[in-house]
């Protein structure tokens, strides 16, 4: 009778056992990806994230951090950033068991840069005789310039704020061909530049 209710109570602790333990599987990871596409302006995304699956089930949330202080839910969502800027797109997928990925890409929304345009009036001097040169024809396609430098080809440079230093005056003390520079740079940082050449003469 002891035998037997031993030998009852090894078999309840087997099933016991094998039932704890038997036909669990572990949950798949969702695979999150995206796709971007600029929309009407450079500031303007589409981020598709339909393609992000699941081995095992399905995905079942979209979740996105466009990186500027922004989120969004959905396979499919739209953006409209407001400032140009280096953003790290995040999307975040779950799937039917809780199971969560993500994938990052980053999104670099740039400015157009200046265009440098200048003359020199007149291009051909003696020594100790000013040459004018004028900047004012220079311009930044989706902004403004905001500070230039002029490097004059003999050490001398000269930099300031754009509306300071749109139309220059120099001469040169020694007579030789000289080529001028012109930087221009815009609120964003960018930049362009532009090289002319003077001729300065003994008189
Ligand atoms: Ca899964
Ligand atoms: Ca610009």
């Amino acid at each position: 009778m002891k035998k037997r209710l031993a030998l009852l109570v090894l078999v309840a602790g087997l099933g016991i056992g094998l039932l704890g333990c038997a036909p669990w599987v572990a949950n798949m990871l969702p695979n999150a990806t995206f796709t971007i596409s600029n929309g009407a302006d450079k500031f303007t995304f589409t981020f598709d994230g339909r393609a992000s699956s699941d081995t095992d089930g399905t995905v079942e949330t979209w979740g996105w951090d466009f990186g500027d202080g922004a989120t969004a839910y959905g396979q499919l969502v739209m953006h409209i950033y407001a400032e140009y800027g280096t953003y790290i797109v995040t999307l975040v997928v779950t799937d039917n068991e809780g199971g969560e990925n993500s994938y990052a890409v980053t999104v670099v929304i740039e400015g157009d840069a200046p265009v440098a345009l200048f003359t020199a009036t007149p291009h051909i001097v003696q020594t100790g005789e000013q040459i004018v040169f004028n900047a004012t024809a220079s311009y930044d396609p989706d902004g403004e310039i905001d500070w230039a430098e002029w490097d004059f080809g003999d050490g001398m440079t000269l930099s300031g704020w754009w509306e300071d230093v749109q139309v220059v005056g120099h001469d040169y003390d020694e007579a030789d061909d000289y080529v001028i520079t012109l930087t221009v740079e815009d609120e964003g940082g960018l930049t362009d530049s532009v090289g002319h050449e003077v001729h300065v003469l003994e008189p």
